[in-house]
């Protein structure tokens, strides 16, 4: 029966109890939640509002900014300085750390891109926000970006907000990943996608085929072979999918299975890649092996990396395990 389903912060709660931990979880997600649902509530209504189109200015990555992206990351600062939670923040839109004032300060450190996928707002495709949560280390100065950089395997939690046909949260707090859809009529979450899981085969890849002239060897090997099909090495056809949203690519591959690759190429290679490791890789790193699958730059594992800034880029290919082992053979030879 639908009304029997648990909400978001009912699910926390029963994770908490069954793990003998804190209240953290619940009150470190209360604030994103009610942002993700704000930003929703923004994207749906669109054109409705003047939402769409540019805002007139570029933000710390050179991309001209829509004014769907200032909203939702003023959103996004707006809400997660409130509940004292965060003693400092660090978004794809502002080049330096947001200090929280006027709050006791908190303990954590929140990381997101408002608005990913933001090329797609204009023609009503899905976008999402991307979230990671990091601890604040005892006596270390929050202010300083320098607090931020440690490793993806340092995170406590990590999500994505979907913005699609329905409004989507998915959460990893490092027991699983369980996703959860927004009822409007309620303005609450419920879990709707317990235990995630991703298969660890897959006949989906998902890429930017028009950079193929751009690719390293291995990436074009693996790629070449999905396209050989039954013929080919594989033995089997393969599916492509590219939405030009890493939120809605992930979830796809939560769902069904899949592998997804923005890898380094000769014309990326200068700036390290193209997304971004701090809050696009190692988030949906952390969601994709908690549910089982594999996150990979091609030679090595995307949440050890030491972070050396807070906007740096890495190559990432993420997503079914047994093909993720095989495009990283590949760059071994
Ligand atoms: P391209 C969106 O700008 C993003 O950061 C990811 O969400 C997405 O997977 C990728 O870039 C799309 O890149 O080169 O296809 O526009």
């Amino acid at each position: 029966m639908p009304y029997k389903r648990l909400t978001l912060s009912h699910n926390l709660l029963e994770e908490q109890r069954r793990l003998g931990r804190s209240g953290t979880f619940t009150s470190l997600m209360t604030d994103i939640i009610t942002a993700c649902k704000m930003v929703s509530r923004e994207v749906n209504r669109g054109a409705l509002v003047g939402n769409l189109g540019l805002a007139g200015a570029e933000n710390v990555q050179g991309e001209e900014q829509k004014k769907l992206d200032v909203l939702a990351n003023d959103i996004f600062l707006h809400m997660n300085s409130l509940g004292g939670n965060y003693a400092a923040m660090a978004s794809e839109e502002l080049e330096d750390v947001f200090a929280v004032t006027g709050q006791a300060s908190g303990r954590y450190l929140l990381l997101f891109d408002p608005l990913d996928g933001s090329s797609n707002i204009d023609i009503n495709v899905s976008v999402g926000s991307i979230f990671s949560i990091l601890r604040l280390p005892e006596g270390a100065n929050p202010n300083d970006a320098d607090t931020f950089l440690q490793p993806g395997t340092q995170q406590v939690a990590a999500g994505y907000a979907l913005y699609g046909p329905s409004t989507m949260l998915v959460l990893t707090t490092g027991d699983g990943v369980h996703g959860y859809t927004l009822d409007r009529g309620v303005g609450m979450f419920f879990l709707t996608h317990p235990d995630m899981t991703i298969p660890a085969d897959t006949k989906e890849f998902a890429v930017n085929a028009s950079r193929q002239r751009f690719w390293e060897p291995p990436v074009k090997r693996y790629v070449d072979e999905c396209l050989a099909g039954k013929e080919g090495p594989r033995g089997v056809n393969f599916n492509m999918r590219w939405v030009a949203s890493m939120v809605a690519e992930v979830h796809r591959i939560l769902v069904r299975g899949g592998v997804f690759l923005y890898p380094m190429d000769s014309e990326n290679a200068k700036s390290g890649g193209k997304l971004r490791l701090m809050y696009e890789a190692n988030p949906m790193a952390f969601i994709v092996e908690q549910a089982g699958g594999l996150a990979s730059t091609g030679k090595g594992r995307i949440m050890e990396m030491k972070p050396k800034g807070l906007h740096q880029r890495v190559p990432v290919i993420l997503g079914s395990k047994n093909e993720v082992e095989r495009i990283v053979d590949y760059h071994k030879g």
